[in-house]
Protein backbone atom coordinates (compact mmCIF):
# COMPACT_ATOMS: atom_id res chain seq x y z
CA UNK A 1 0.00 0.00 0.00
CA UNK A 2 2.75 2.45 0.77
CA UNK A 3 4.72 1.86 -2.69
CA UNK A 4 0.98 2.12 -4.18
CA UNK A 5 0.41 5.73 -2.08
CA UNK A 6 4.26 6.91 -3.11
CA UNK A 7 3.50 5.78 -6.87
CA UNK A 8 0.36 8.05 -7.47
CA UNK A 9 2.21 10.57 -5.66
CA UNK A 10 5.29 10.27 -7.96
CA UNK A 11 3.63 10.18 -10.54
CA UNK A 12 1.79 13.74 -10.30
CA UNK A 13 5.37 15.15 -9.56
CA UNK A 14 4.73 15.57 -5.75
CA UNK A 15 7.28 15.06 -2.59
CA UNK A 16 5.71 14.14 0.27
CA UNK A 17 7.73 14.42 3.87
CA UNK A 18 8.26 11.20 5.65
CA UNK A 19 6.08 12.33 8.74
CA UNK A 20 3.67 12.80 6.08
CA UNK A 21 3.65 9.78 4.42
CA UNK A 22 3.11 8.13 7.95
CA UNK A 23 0.37 10.11 8.49
CA UNK A 24 -1.51 9.36 4.94
CA UNK A 25 -0.77 5.46 5.88
CA UNK A 26 -2.36 6.07 8.95
CA UNK A 27 -5.66 6.75 7.13
CA UNK A 28 -8.32 3.93 7.15
CA UNK A 29 -8.17 4.05 3.37
CA UNK A 30 -4.75 5.88 2.43
CA UNK A 31 -5.17 5.86 -1.35
CA UNK A 32 -8.56 7.67 -1.03
CA UNK A 33 -7.52 10.05 1.55
CA UNK A 34 -4.69 11.70 -0.88
CA UNK A 35 -6.83 11.29 -3.81
CA UNK A 36 -9.60 13.87 -1.64
CA UNK A 37 -6.46 15.55 -0.49
CA UNK A 38 -4.90 16.46 -3.63
CA UNK A 39 -8.61 17.07 -5.65
CA UNK A 40 -9.16 19.70 -3.25
CA UNK A 41 -5.76 21.49 -3.65
CA UNK A 42 -6.90 22.72 -7.34
CA UNK A 43 -3.15 23.02 -8.34
CA UNK A 44 -1.09 19.94 -7.04
CA UNK A 45 1.36 21.12 -4.51
CA UNK A 46 4.95 20.19 -4.65
CA UNK A 47 5.80 19.15 -1.75
CA UNK A 48 2.88 17.82 1.13
CA UNK A 49 4.13 17.80 4.91
CA UNK A 50 2.65 16.71 8.06
CA UNK A 51 1.26 20.16 8.73
CA UNK A 52 -0.04 20.60 5.37
CA UNK A 53 -2.54 17.64 5.81
CA UNK A 54 -3.14 18.26 9.68
CA UNK A 55 -4.49 21.87 8.45
CA UNK A 56 -6.92 19.49 6.37
CA UNK A 57 -7.92 17.31 9.48
CA UNK A 58 -10.72 17.58 11.62
CA UNK A 59 -10.07 20.43 14.35
CA UNK A 60 -10.59 17.64 17.06
CA UNK A 61 -8.39 14.92 15.84
CA UNK A 62 -5.07 14.37 17.77
CA UNK A 63 -2.28 13.05 15.96
CA UNK A 64 0.44 11.38 18.16
CA UNK A 65 3.33 8.84 17.75
CA UNK A 66 2.91 5.47 19.14
CA UNK A 67 5.87 2.61 19.06
CA UNK A 68 7.42 4.66 16.02
CA UNK A 69 4.09 4.84 14.11
CA UNK A 70 1.78 8.13 13.49
CA UNK A 71 -1.77 7.48 14.90
CA UNK A 72 -4.68 9.99 14.61
CA UNK A 73 -6.98 9.75 17.68
CA UNK A 74 -10.46 10.63 16.58
CA UNK A 75 -12.31 11.56 19.99
CA UNK A 76 -15.48 9.72 20.99
CA UNK A 77 -18.34 12.53 20.54
CA UNK A 78 -19.75 11.90 24.15
CA UNK A 79 -15.76 12.11 25.24
CA UNK A 80 -15.75 14.88 27.63
CA UNK A 81 -12.00 14.54 28.39
CA UNK A 82 -11.22 15.05 24.68
CA UNK A 83 -12.63 18.15 24.88
CA UNK A 84 -11.46 19.82 28.18
CA UNK A 85 -9.27 22.53 28.00
CA UNK A 86 -5.55 22.14 26.88
CA UNK A 87 -2.74 24.71 26.54
CA UNK A 88 -1.15 23.02 23.79
CA UNK A 89 -4.14 22.88 21.48
CA UNK A 90 -4.26 25.83 19.31
CA UNK A 91 -8.14 24.95 18.25
CA UNK A 92 -10.28 22.98 19.31
CA UNK A 93 -13.48 21.78 18.74
CA UNK A 94 -15.83 23.59 21.67
CA UNK A 95 -18.24 22.32 23.56
CA UNK A 96 -20.98 24.69 23.91
CA UNK A 97 -23.62 24.57 20.28
CA UNK A 98 -24.28 27.52 18.60
CA UNK A 99 -28.07 28.97 19.04
CA UNK A 100 -28.72 31.70 16.95
CA UNK A 101 -27.89 34.82 18.09
CA UNK A 102 -31.56 36.27 19.53
CA UNK A 103 -30.23 39.70 19.71
CA UNK A 104 -27.21 41.59 17.98
CA UNK A 105 -27.74 45.20 19.15
CA UNK A 106 -28.38 46.78 22.33
CA UNK A 107 -31.96 47.20 23.87
CA UNK A 108 -33.10 43.88 22.97
CA UNK A 109 -35.15 41.34 25.40
CA UNK A 110 -35.37 42.14 28.52
CA UNK A 111 -32.31 41.49 30.74
CA UNK A 112 -32.93 38.14 32.56
CA UNK A 113 -32.02 38.78 36.12
CA UNK A 114 -29.12 36.90 37.62
CA UNK A 115 -26.76 36.11 40.54
CA UNK A 116 -23.16 35.39 39.91
CA UNK A 117 -23.28 33.96 43.34
CA UNK A 118 -25.50 30.92 42.66
CA UNK A 119 -22.81 30.13 39.33
CA UNK A 120 -19.39 28.34 39.64
CA UNK A 121 -16.98 30.40 36.91
CA UNK A 122 -17.38 28.32 33.51
CA UNK A 123 -13.07 29.05 31.97
CA UNK A 124 -11.26 27.39 29.14
CA UNK A 125 -7.81 28.61 27.84
CA UNK A 126 -8.38 27.70 24.11
CA UNK A 127 -4.79 29.55 22.83
CA UNK A 128 -2.30 30.91 25.35
CA UNK A 129 1.86 31.01 25.05
CA UNK A 130 1.88 30.81 28.74
CA UNK A 131 4.89 27.59 29.39
CA UNK A 132 4.77 26.88 25.86
CA UNK A 133 7.30 29.41 24.23
CA UNK A 134 10.09 27.73 22.39
CA UNK A 135 11.87 30.79 20.78
CA UNK A 136 15.55 30.48 21.51
CA UNK A 137 16.62 33.03 18.78
CA UNK A 138 17.64 30.87 16.44
CA UNK A 139 18.12 32.20 12.23
CA UNK A 140 15.99 29.23 11.58
CA UNK A 141 13.00 30.73 14.28
CA UNK A 142 12.14 33.45 11.95
CA UNK A 143 11.83 30.74 9.14
CA UNK A 144 9.65 28.55 11.40
CA UNK A 145 7.10 31.72 12.52
CA UNK A 146 7.01 33.04 9.20
CA UNK A 147 5.97 29.65 7.65
CA UNK A 148 3.74 29.54 10.43
CA UNK A 149 1.97 32.69 9.43
CA UNK A 150 1.68 32.08 6.14
CA UNK A 151 0.44 28.56 6.57
CA UNK A 152 -2.42 29.57 9.03
CA UNK A 153 -3.46 32.20 7.01
CA UNK A 154 -3.33 31.12 3.41
CA UNK A 155 -5.03 28.18 4.91
CA UNK A 156 -7.84 30.85 5.93
CA UNK A 157 -7.66 32.50 2.34
CA UNK A 158 -8.05 29.74 0.33
CA UNK A 159 -12.28 29.15 1.47
CA UNK A 160 -12.72 31.71 -0.37
CA UNK A 161 -14.25 31.28 -3.54
CA UNK A 162 -12.44 33.37 -4.99
CA UNK A 163 -9.17 31.81 -4.18
CA UNK A 164 -9.95 28.17 -4.70
CA UNK A 165 -7.80 27.73 -7.18
CA UNK A 166 -4.89 29.97 -6.54
CA UNK A 167 -1.62 28.31 -7.95
CA UNK A 168 1.27 28.97 -6.29
CA UNK A 169 3.72 32.03 -7.25
CA UNK A 170 6.45 30.09 -9.30
CA UNK A 171 3.72 28.44 -11.39
CA UNK A 172 1.78 31.90 -11.72
CA UNK A 173 4.95 33.60 -13.56
CA UNK A 174 5.18 31.12 -16.24
CA UNK A 175 1.84 32.27 -17.21
CA UNK A 176 0.55 35.32 -19.50
CA UNK A 177 -3.19 35.19 -18.25
CA UNK A 178 -5.82 35.74 -15.45
CA UNK A 179 -4.65 34.00 -12.14
CA UNK A 180 -5.48 33.78 -8.33
CA UNK A 181 -2.52 33.85 -6.02
CA UNK A 182 -1.83 33.88 -2.22
CA UNK A 183 1.30 35.15 -0.44
CA UNK A 184 3.04 37.24 1.91
CA UNK A 185 4.27 40.58 1.40
CA UNK A 186 8.19 41.56 1.65
CA UNK A 187 8.13 44.84 1.03
CA UNK A 188 5.49 47.29 -0.31
CA UNK A 189 5.85 51.10 -1.96
CA UNK A 190 2.71 53.22 -2.11
CA UNK A 191 2.01 55.17 -5.45
CA UNK A 192 4.43 58.55 -5.65
CA UNK A 193 2.85 61.41 -6.13
CA UNK A 194 3.52 62.89 -9.60
CA UNK A 195 5.64 59.07 -10.82
CA UNK A 196 3.64 55.50 -10.58
CA UNK A 197 -0.25 54.97 -9.76
CA UNK A 198 0.47 51.82 -8.49
CA UNK A 199 0.78 50.42 -5.50
CA UNK A 200 4.11 47.93 -6.08
CA UNK A 201 4.17 45.29 -3.61
CA UNK A 202 6.75 42.04 -3.93
CA UNK A 203 4.87 39.03 -2.81
CA UNK A 204 6.32 35.63 -1.57
CA UNK A 205 4.73 32.44 -0.61
CA UNK A 206 7.46 29.70 -0.49
CA UNK A 207 7.75 29.05 -4.01
CA UNK A 208 8.93 32.11 -5.47
CA UNK A 209 8.14 35.97 -5.45
CA UNK A 210 6.67 38.02 -8.03
CA UNK A 211 5.55 41.76 -7.82
CA UNK A 212 2.23 42.75 -7.53
CA UNK A 213 0.37 46.09 -8.84
CA UNK A 214 -2.82 47.46 -7.35
CA UNK A 215 -4.22 51.00 -8.32
CA UNK A 216 -6.46 51.09 -5.19
CA UNK A 217 -5.21 53.12 -2.59
CA UNK A 218 -7.93 51.80 -0.08
CA UNK A 219 -6.09 48.44 0.74
CA UNK A 220 -3.44 49.76 2.97
CA UNK A 221 -1.15 47.17 2.01
CA UNK A 222 0.63 46.34 5.73
CA UNK A 223 4.32 44.43 5.42
CA UNK A 224 4.62 40.92 6.03
CA UNK A 225 0.30 40.73 5.78
CA UNK A 226 -0.59 37.42 3.84
CA UNK A 227 -3.18 38.36 1.47
CA UNK A 228 -4.70 36.47 -1.97
CA UNK A 229 -4.65 38.69 -5.35
CA UNK A 230 -6.55 37.88 -8.55
CA UNK A 231 -5.40 39.33 -11.43
CA UNK A 232 -3.52 39.42 -14.73
CA UNK A 233 0.10 38.41 -15.07
CA UNK A 234 1.65 40.57 -17.38
CA UNK A 235 5.11 41.17 -18.89
CA UNK A 236 3.70 44.62 -19.58
CA UNK A 237 2.83 46.09 -22.78
CA UNK A 238 5.47 45.86 -25.14
CA UNK A 239 7.60 43.80 -22.45
CA UNK A 240 8.33 46.79 -20.88
CA UNK A 241 8.88 44.97 -17.51
CA UNK A 242 12.28 42.82 -17.34
CA UNK A 243 10.46 40.42 -15.00
CA UNK A 244 6.23 39.30 -15.13
CA UNK A 245 4.17 41.32 -12.31
CA UNK A 246 0.72 41.13 -11.90
CA UNK A 247 -1.64 43.74 -12.32
CA UNK A 248 -4.17 43.33 -9.27
CA UNK A 249 -8.09 43.45 -10.17
CA UNK A 250 -8.91 42.39 -6.35
CA UNK A 251 -7.11 41.87 -3.33
CA UNK A 252 -8.57 39.34 -0.91
CA UNK A 253 -7.93 39.24 2.96
CA UNK A 254 -8.82 36.72 5.15
CA UNK A 255 -11.65 38.37 6.91
CA UNK A 256 -14.40 37.70 8.66
CA UNK A 257 -18.53 37.72 7.43
CA UNK A 258 -21.54 37.41 9.28
CA UNK A 259 -20.50 35.66 12.17
CA UNK A 260 -23.06 34.15 14.49
CA UNK A 261 -21.92 34.64 17.90
CA UNK A 262 -22.25 31.45 20.61
CA UNK A 263 -24.06 32.77 23.57
CA UNK A 264 -24.27 31.15 27.31
CA UNK A 265 -26.43 29.35 28.85
CA UNK A 266 -26.25 31.34 32.30
CA UNK A 267 -27.81 34.44 33.13
CA UNK A 268 -24.56 36.23 33.66
CA UNK A 269 -22.21 38.80 32.25
CA UNK A 270 -18.56 39.73 31.82
CA UNK A 271 -16.94 42.60 32.37
CA UNK A 272 -14.11 44.31 30.41
CA UNK A 273 -11.40 46.71 31.74
CA UNK A 274 -7.68 47.53 31.12
CA UNK A 275 -5.07 49.83 31.84
CA UNK A 276 -5.47 50.46 35.39
CA UNK A 277 -1.90 51.74 35.67
CA UNK A 278 -1.23 51.53 39.51
CA UNK A 279 1.63 53.67 40.96
CA UNK A 280 1.31 56.11 38.35
CA UNK A 281 0.36 59.59 39.99
CA UNK A 282 -2.44 59.46 37.25
CA UNK A 283 -4.10 56.62 38.69
CA UNK A 284 -7.81 57.64 39.21
CA UNK A 285 -8.88 56.21 42.88
CA UNK A 286 -12.16 57.57 42.84
CA UNK A 287 -13.25 56.33 39.68
CA UNK A 288 -11.97 52.87 40.86
CA UNK A 289 -14.15 52.85 43.95
CA UNK A 290 -16.94 53.22 42.45
CA UNK A 291 -16.98 50.58 40.33
CA UNK A 292 -16.04 48.55 42.92
CA UNK A 293 -18.73 49.90 45.02
CA UNK A 294 -21.04 49.15 41.95
CA UNK A 295 -19.48 45.43 41.94
CA UNK A 296 -20.24 44.93 45.64
CA UNK A 297 -24.23 46.44 45.11
CA UNK A 298 -26.97 45.73 44.53
CA UNK A 299 -27.85 46.86 40.42
CA UNK A 300 -29.31 43.90 38.67
CA UNK A 301 -26.50 44.48 36.09
CA UNK A 302 -23.52 44.03 38.63
CA UNK A 303 -25.25 41.07 40.31
CA UNK A 304 -25.05 39.54 36.84
CA UNK A 305 -21.16 39.82 36.87
CA UNK A 306 -19.45 36.41 36.72
CA UNK A 307 -16.46 37.28 35.12
CA UNK A 308 -13.83 40.48 35.15
CA UNK A 309 -11.49 40.24 32.32
CA UNK A 310 -8.41 43.01 32.83
CA UNK A 311 -6.55 43.42 29.48
CA UNK A 312 -3.13 44.45 30.22
CA UNK A 313 -1.35 47.07 31.96
CA UNK A 314 -2.49 46.44 35.47
CA UNK A 315 0.61 48.69 36.83
CA UNK A 316 2.54 52.03 35.28
CA UNK A 317 5.76 49.84 35.52
CA UNK A 318 8.74 50.94 36.28
CA UNK A 319 11.47 52.01 33.62
CA UNK A 320 9.15 52.07 30.81
CA UNK A 321 9.78 55.29 29.52
CA UNK A 322 12.39 57.72 29.63
CA UNK A 323 12.01 59.80 32.87
CA UNK A 324 8.89 57.64 34.00
CA UNK A 325 10.03 58.30 37.81
CA UNK A 326 8.85 61.69 38.11
CA UNK A 327 5.80 60.51 37.13
CA UNK A 328 5.38 57.12 39.44
CA UNK A 329 3.08 57.32 42.71
CA UNK A 330 5.10 53.72 43.89
CA UNK A 331 8.24 53.64 42.51
CA UNK A 332 8.85 49.93 42.50
CA UNK A 333 7.50 47.18 40.80
CA UNK A 334 6.48 44.64 43.59
CA UNK A 335 4.92 47.39 45.70
CA UNK A 336 2.72 48.54 42.45
CA UNK A 337 1.83 45.18 41.78
CA UNK A 338 1.00 45.01 46.15
CA UNK A 339 -1.04 47.82 45.41
CA UNK A 340 -2.85 46.05 42.67
CA UNK A 341 -3.53 43.21 45.24
CA UNK A 342 -5.17 45.92 47.45
CA UNK A 343 -7.16 47.00 44.57
CA UNK A 344 -8.34 43.44 43.79
CA UNK A 345 -9.66 43.01 47.35
CA UNK A 346 -12.93 45.33 46.98
CA UNK A 347 -14.30 43.20 44.32
CA UNK A 348 -16.12 40.17 45.17
CA UNK A 349 -14.85 36.98 46.05
CA UNK A 350 -17.34 35.23 43.62
CA UNK A 351 -15.96 37.23 40.50
CA UNK A 352 -13.14 35.52 38.55
CA UNK A 353 -10.54 38.14 37.42
CA UNK A 354 -8.86 37.19 34.77
CA UNK A 355 -5.54 39.37 33.74
CA UNK A 356 -3.44 39.21 31.16
CA UNK A 357 0.11 41.37 30.72
CA UNK A 358 0.79 44.92 29.03
CA UNK A 359 3.80 46.58 27.75
CA UNK A 360 3.82 48.04 31.03
CA UNK A 361 3.66 44.98 33.15
CA UNK A 362 6.55 43.18 34.57
CA UNK A 363 6.87 40.27 31.86
CA UNK A 364 8.88 40.01 28.43
CA UNK A 365 7.86 43.08 26.35
CA UNK A 366 7.62 40.77 23.47
CA UNK A 367 4.50 39.02 22.07
CA UNK A 368 2.95 37.06 22.52
CA UNK A 369 3.55 37.69 26.41
CA UNK A 370 3.42 35.04 28.81
CA UNK A 371 1.52 35.62 31.75
CA UNK A 372 2.85 37.73 35.02
CA UNK A 373 5.29 35.47 36.79
CA UNK A 374 5.32 34.06 39.97
CA UNK A 375 6.89 36.15 42.12
CA UNK A 376 4.33 39.47 40.91
CA UNK A 377 1.26 36.76 41.30
CA UNK A 378 2.61 36.51 44.92
CA UNK A 379 2.78 40.13 45.45
CA UNK A 380 -0.80 41.04 43.96
CA UNK A 381 -1.84 38.01 46.09
CA UNK A 382 -5.04 37.44 45.15
CA UNK A 383 -7.42 35.33 43.63
CA UNK A 384 -6.97 35.73 39.51
CA UNK A 385 -6.52 33.37 36.52
CA UNK A 386 -3.29 34.52 34.89
CA UNK A 387 -2.86 34.27 31.21
CA UNK A 388 -0.99 35.80 28.27
CA UNK A 389 -0.97 38.09 25.97
CA UNK A 390 -3.08 37.21 23.48
CA UNK A 391 -5.20 34.62 25.01
CA UNK A 392 -8.59 32.99 23.45
CA UNK A 393 -10.20 32.05 25.94
CA UNK A 394 -14.18 30.90 26.82
CA UNK A 395 -16.42 32.25 29.54
CA UNK A 396 -19.52 30.39 29.51
CA UNK A 397 -18.61 28.81 26.46
CA UNK A 398 -18.72 32.59 24.97
CA UNK A 399 -15.31 33.00 22.82
CA UNK A 400 -13.23 35.88 23.48
CA UNK A 401 -10.07 36.98 22.45
CA UNK A 402 -8.02 39.09 24.58
CA UNK A 403 -5.13 41.16 23.33
CA UNK A 404 -3.56 44.13 25.46
CA UNK A 405 -3.39 45.90 21.93
CA UNK A 406 0.17 47.28 21.30
CA UNK A 407 -0.38 46.19 17.82
CA UNK A 408 -2.90 49.25 17.55
CA UNK A 409 -0.03 51.35 17.57
CA UNK A 410 1.06 49.93 14.43
CA UNK A 411 -2.07 50.05 12.62
CA UNK A 412 -2.86 53.58 13.30
CA UNK A 413 0.68 54.48 12.18
CA UNK A 414 0.31 52.36 8.77
CA UNK A 415 -3.33 52.37 7.62
CA UNK A 416 -4.04 55.86 6.99
CA UNK A 417 -7.76 56.32 7.54
CA UNK A 418 -7.60 54.56 11.14
CA UNK A 419 -6.75 57.25 13.95
CA UNK A 420 -6.51 56.81 18.16
CA UNK A 421 -9.96 58.01 18.05
CA UNK A 422 -11.73 55.12 16.34
CA UNK A 423 -10.64 51.75 18.35
CA UNK A 424 -13.45 49.79 16.60
CA UNK A 425 -12.21 50.53 13.48
CA UNK A 426 -8.65 49.54 13.88
CA UNK A 427 -9.71 46.36 15.40
CA UNK A 428 -11.89 45.63 12.67
CA UNK A 429 -8.72 45.67 9.99
CA UNK A 430 -7.10 44.05 12.44
CA UNK A 431 -10.53 41.29 12.16
CA UNK A 432 -10.22 41.78 8.24
CA UNK A 433 -6.26 40.58 8.16
CA UNK A 434 -6.85 38.11 10.52
CA UNK A 435 -3.76 39.45 12.49
CA UNK A 436 -3.41 41.52 15.14
CA UNK A 437 0.34 42.92 14.34
CA UNK A 438 1.34 42.00 10.78
CA UNK A 439 4.23 44.16 10.67
CA UNK A 440 7.85 42.87 12.07
CA UNK A 441 10.10 45.05 13.13
CA UNK A 442 7.84 48.08 13.74
CA UNK A 443 6.57 49.40 17.09
CA UNK A 444 5.85 46.57 18.43
CA UNK A 445 7.79 44.08 19.40
CA UNK A 446 7.29 39.87 18.18
CA UNK A 447 8.99 37.12 19.38
CA UNK A 448 9.24 34.34 16.53
CA UNK A 449 7.84 31.74 18.08
CA UNK A 450 7.13 28.25 16.03
CA UNK A 451 3.34 28.87 16.03
CA UNK A 452 2.05 32.36 15.09
CA UNK A 453 0.04 33.11 18.35
CA UNK A 454 -1.01 37.16 17.04
CA UNK A 455 -2.78 35.18 13.94
CA UNK A 456 -7.01 35.35 14.57
CA UNK A 457 -7.43 32.37 13.41
CA UNK A 458 -10.60 31.34 15.09
CA UNK A 459 -13.48 34.02 15.24
CA UNK A 460 -13.83 35.24 18.48
CA UNK A 461 -17.71 36.48 19.82
CA UNK A 462 -15.81 38.90 21.77
CA UNK A 463 -12.87 40.39 20.68
CA UNK A 464 -11.65 43.00 23.34
CA UNK A 465 -7.95 45.14 23.71
CA UNK A 466 -6.71 47.91 26.03
CA UNK A 467 -3.82 49.97 25.25
CA UNK A 468 -5.28 53.09 23.57
CA UNK A 469 -7.17 53.94 26.88
CA UNK A 470 -10.23 54.77 24.66
CA UNK A 471 -13.40 53.45 25.58
CA UNK A 472 -15.64 52.03 22.75
CA UNK A 473 -18.14 48.83 22.25
CA UNK A 474 -19.05 48.11 18.93
CA UNK A 475 -19.97 45.17 16.19
CA UNK A 476 -17.95 44.20 13.33
CA UNK A 477 -19.60 41.39 11.15
CA UNK A 478 -21.10 39.74 14.48
CA UNK A 479 -18.06 40.17 16.65
CA UNK A 480 -18.23 42.51 19.92
CA UNK A 481 -15.10 44.64 19.24
CA UNK A 482 -14.39 46.24 22.46
CA UNK A 483 -11.65 48.55 23.62
CA UNK A 484 -11.80 48.57 27.38
CA UNK A 485 -11.27 52.14 28.67
CA UNK A 486 -8.11 52.97 31.53
CA UNK A 487 -8.34 54.19 34.84
CA UNK A 488 -5.17 57.10 34.29
CA UNK A 489 -5.83 60.51 33.28
CA UNK A 490 -4.19 61.36 30.65
CA UNK A 491 -0.39 61.54 31.22
CA UNK A 492 2.45 64.37 30.15
CA UNK A 493 3.24 62.15 27.13
CA UNK A 494 -0.20 61.92 26.15
CA UNK A 495 -0.96 65.47 26.25
CA UNK A 496 1.97 66.48 23.85
CA UNK A 497 0.32 64.12 21.16
CA UNK A 498 -2.97 65.03 21.32
CA UNK A 499 -4.47 61.42 23.20
CA UNK A 500 -7.74 61.93 24.75
CA UNK A 501 -8.23 59.08 26.95
CA UNK A 502 -11.29 57.91 27.96
CA UNK A 503 -10.91 56.90 31.74
CA UNK A 504 -13.12 55.26 34.12
CA UNK A 505 -15.38 53.16 31.24
CA UNK A 506 -16.65 49.55 31.81
CA UNK A 507 -17.93 47.56 29.54
CA UNK A 508 -19.93 44.93 30.79
CA UNK A 509 -21.77 41.85 28.45
CA UNK A 510 -24.28 39.64 28.81
CA UNK A 511 -23.14 36.39 27.98
CA UNK A 512 -26.38 34.77 27.09
CA UNK A 513 -27.58 37.18 24.84
CA UNK A 514 -24.45 39.25 23.37
CA UNK A 515 -25.94 42.33 24.43
CA UNK A 516 -23.47 44.91 26.65
CA UNK A 517 -23.52 48.30 28.03
CA UNK A 518 -21.22 50.54 28.90
CA UNK A 519 -20.90 51.97 32.66
CA UNK A 520 -19.42 55.12 33.66
CA UNK A 521 -17.65 55.81 36.80
CA UNK A 522 -15.43 58.87 35.77
O1 LIG B 1 -0.15 53.60 26.08
C1 LIG B 1 -1.14 54.55 26.24
C2 LIG B 1 -1.39 55.35 24.99
O2 LIG B 1 -0.32 56.25 24.77
C3 LIG B 1 -1.50 54.54 23.72
O3 LIG B 1 -2.46 55.20 22.90
C4 LIG B 1 -0.19 54.64 23.06
C5 LIG B 1 0.31 55.96 23.55
N1 LIG B 1 1.74 55.88 23.78
C6 LIG B 1 2.33 55.75 24.97
N2 LIG B 1 3.67 55.71 24.83
C7 LIG B 1 3.91 55.81 23.51
C8 LIG B 1 5.10 55.86 22.72
N3 LIG B 1 6.31 55.80 23.26
N4 LIG B 1 4.96 56.00 21.39
C9 LIG B 1 3.75 56.08 20.83
N5 LIG B 1 2.60 56.07 21.53
C10 LIG B 1 2.68 55.93 22.84
P1 LIG B 1 0.55 52.89 27.33
O4 LIG B 1 0.95 51.55 26.89
O5 LIG B 1 -0.46 52.84 28.43
O6 LIG B 1 1.70 53.73 27.71
FE1 LIG C 1 -1.77 51.52 29.06
ZN1 LIG D 1 -0.26 49.72 26.92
Amino acid sequence: MRKKVLAGLVARGVLVEPDALGYIMAQPKPLEYIEGYLGRQGQAPLFITLNDLKSGALQSEKVILRDGEIVIEKPAIEDKEATAPSLSMEQKQLPIPTPPPRHLGKGGPKRKTGDAREFDADISIIKDITGQSRCSGKASDFSHYFQSRFNALSRLLRQRPELASAVDIQVAARYEREVAIIGMVREVKPPKPGGTKYTIMTLEDGTGAISVLTKSEEEHILNDEVIGVVGKVSSGRNGRFKEKAVFADRIVRPEIYGHRPRLGQRPLSAAFISDIHIGSKKFLPKAWEQFAAWLRGDDPLARRVKYLVIAGDMVDGVGVFPSQEEELEISNIIGQYEALGKLLEGIPEHIEVIMLPGNHDGVRLSEPQPALPAQLVKAISAKATYVGNPCLMTLDGVRVLAYHGKGLDDYVGNVGKVSYAQPARIMAEMLKRRHLCPIYGGKTQISPERTDHLVIDTVPDIFVTGHIHAAAAQRYEGVLTINASTWQDQTPFQAIHNIQPDPGRVTVVDLDTSNYEVKRFY
